[in-house]
This record gives C-alpha cells, structure tokens and sequence, in this order.
C-alpha cells in the first residue's frame, strides 16, 4: 500500500472547505489508491466549526482517511505537508476599500508562506483558491523563496470548467467530449475565456468548436461574459458563492498536476509567468499547460489573433496593479 500524503486545507470551516474535505477522503484529489492524512486549519472564531468538521469527517468511515490534523496554529497546520490547499483569506465585503482587502491578505499570505516554507515538505505543491487567487500566490511566492516557483499555482480551473460546461450546454454534447478551452489571466471579471483552440468530439473526429457553434458573435461576447460572471450569477441565486463547484475544481487542478493531464488535452492553471504570450515575467496568470509526473509545462505556440491579444493584456494589466497594490501594503 502507498504510504499517505499530507493534504493541508486552510479555511478547512469554510464553505468550500466543507465541500473539499470529503472530497480529498474519498480520492478525489489524489486518486482512489492513494491514503490521506488531512490537515485543517482555521482561525480561532472557527475552531468550534472546525471541529464539528472533524467530528464530521471521522463519522464518515472514509477507507482512504488515516488521520487527521485540526488546528487554529498555522506551524502545526503546515508539518510535512506534501500537498496545500489554501482556501482560507479574507475576500471582500462590499464596504470593504480594495486596498483593505488586500492589506488583510497579504499579512495572511505572507505569515502562511513562511510556515509552509519552514515546515511542510520538501517539494510540496501549494494551490491557492481564496481571492485575490493570483495575487495571494504571488505574494507567496515572494515570501517563501525556498519552495520553488512551480510548485506555487493558484486556482482557475472553475473558470476552465465553467467554460468548457457553456460549450457543451450550448451544443448540447457532454462536457467530456469538448476540451482545449483556455482561461488566461486573472481568476476576475478581466479574465479572457479563450475558444481559439477548443475541440469538440464528434465521434470520428475533433472538430474546432468555431466550426461547430455557426453563431461566432456568441462565442466573441455572451459567452465570455457568462463565463467571467458565472460567479456572480451563483451569489444570486444561491445567495452563496460556488462552493462544490470551487471544491472539485481544485480536485481536478491537483489531479491533473500529479498524475498528469490526458494525451492532447490541456487545461488552465495560474501559474509563474516566464514571459511567454508576452505577459510580464513574475505575475501569477492562468495560461494552458499540460502536466507530466508532477510538473506542469506551458502549451507553446498557439497562434493569438488581435482580439486575443488585448484581452490577454487587459488581464495581465490589472494584475500589475494588484501586485502594486499588494506591494504598496507591505510598508
Ligand atoms: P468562507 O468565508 O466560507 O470560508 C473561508 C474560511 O477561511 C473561514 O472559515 C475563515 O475563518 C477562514 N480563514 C480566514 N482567515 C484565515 C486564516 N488566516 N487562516 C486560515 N483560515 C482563515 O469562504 P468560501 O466560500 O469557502 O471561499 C473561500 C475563498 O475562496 C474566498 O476567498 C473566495 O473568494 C475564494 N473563491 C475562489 C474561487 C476560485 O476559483 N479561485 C472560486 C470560489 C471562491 O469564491
């Protein structure tokens, strides 16, 4: 039997928390051979939460389940980690000003990513779900230099996900059968949803989805917007944010990471630019990549038209000014 691997969730009380949890116990994330030992943390007004959690998780049996670690001390939270899962941030409120938010992140970012970089694992791959998602990797990125820059990624396999659910709904095929959709840029409204490249399974053979959807005006504006503000549309009707959806798409984005992507398939993850597509190297932006034995690598060479292009920048844009504003709060 394969030794467990440790899986830190933070924000483990929250919604998505909730959801991901039992999700990690029953292989979702790691596959149905692989044990686990989950690490939660929270803070303290969650602790009573974050025990009913346990108490949840025990009663659930999971075969794959072999510990559990729930804490309110992030030293304790991130011991031998191999795998991190950081859902846990202070998104914005309403009232709230952006740089207030963004103040608050990065004094958690920048505290977590010195214990994770003192204390889990040699080689651990660090997923960051809570918003701002590239800006809170960024600024972990920057204050745990040890951890190498791959393994440091942040979440926007939801927004890949949600775009490849609007093709399959629009041509009603199954969502298995369309791939190669690409979100570039930031987990926000500014993010491009990019069909260029996507393919649908027709039975004999792939075909470009712009051969198949004959309402191109579709796929250049209503699809986009739908995609960039699915997660508002969920507030709306659920009076919630996504909260399973978020949870199997970081399954999903770790799955693919580890044990790899399928033969001519790719999907989106918010990685460390290298300067490819001309985004500024250092940001956090989402790019295609394909993932072979644990490590991701960036699709080269697709062919950007114009529009692309300025909706590639526009995002690249307003992550400098994150970063910016992320650093202008570091004084
Ligand atoms: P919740 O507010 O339900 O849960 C957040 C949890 O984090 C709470 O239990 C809170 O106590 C905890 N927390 C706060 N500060 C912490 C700290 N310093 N250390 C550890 N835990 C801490 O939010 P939820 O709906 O679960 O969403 C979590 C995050 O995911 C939010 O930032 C949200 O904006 C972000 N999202 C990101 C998505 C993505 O695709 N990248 C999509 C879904 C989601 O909106």
């Amino acid at each position: 039997a394969k030794d467990p691997m440790r899986v830190l969730v933070t924000g483990a009380a929250g919604q998505i928390g909730y959801a991901l949890v039992p999700m990690i116990a029953r292989g979702a994330m790691l596959g149905p051979d692989q044990p686990v030992i989950i690490h939660m943390l929270d803070i303290e007004p969650a602790a009573e939460a974050l025990k009913g959690v346990t108490m949840e998780l025990i009663d659930a049996a999971f075969p794959l389940l072999k510990g559990i670690v729930a804490t309110t001390n992030a030293v304790e939270a991130c011991k031998g980690v191999n795998v991190a899962i950081m859902v846990g941030g202070f998104p914005r409120k309403e009232e709230m000003e952006r740089k207030d938010m963004m103040s608050k992140n990065v004094s958690i970012y920048k505290a977590q990513a010195s214990a994770l970089e003192q204390h889990a694992a040699p080689n651990c791959k660090v997923l960051v779900v809570a918003n701002p998602a590239n800006t809170n990797a960024l600024i972990l990125k920057e204050f745990a230099p040890s951890i190498q820059e791959k393994n440091i990624s942040c979440l926007t396999r939801l927004d890949h996900n949600r775009a490849l659910g609007q093709i399959s709904e629009r041509l009603k095929v199954h969502v298995g059968d369309v791939k190669n959709v690409i979100i570039w840029g930031n987990h926000s409204s500014t993010q491009y949803p990019d069909v260029n490249h996507a393919t649908v399974n027709t039975g004999k053979e792939w075909k470009p989805v712009r051969e198949l959807v004959s309402d191109g005006q579709w796929l250049n504006t209503e699809f986009i917007t739908t995609v960039q503000q699915r997660g508002a549309a969920i507030i709306k009707a659920r009076k919630l944010s996504s909260a399973l959806s978020a949870a199997s798409a970081a399954c999903d984005h770790m799955h693919d990471w580890i044990l790899g992507t399928p033969k001519g398939t790719w999907v989106s993850m918010g990685v460390c630019s290298d300067g490819s597509y001309g985004i500024q190297p250092g940001l956090i932006y989402s790019f295609p990549v394909t993932c072979e034995k644990g490590e991701w690598s960036m699709v080269q060479g697709l062919q950007i038209d114009e529009f692309s292009k300025a909706k590639m920048d526009a995002t690249a844009k307003e992550l400098i000014e994150e970063k910016a504003l992320a650093y202008s709060c570091l004084n």
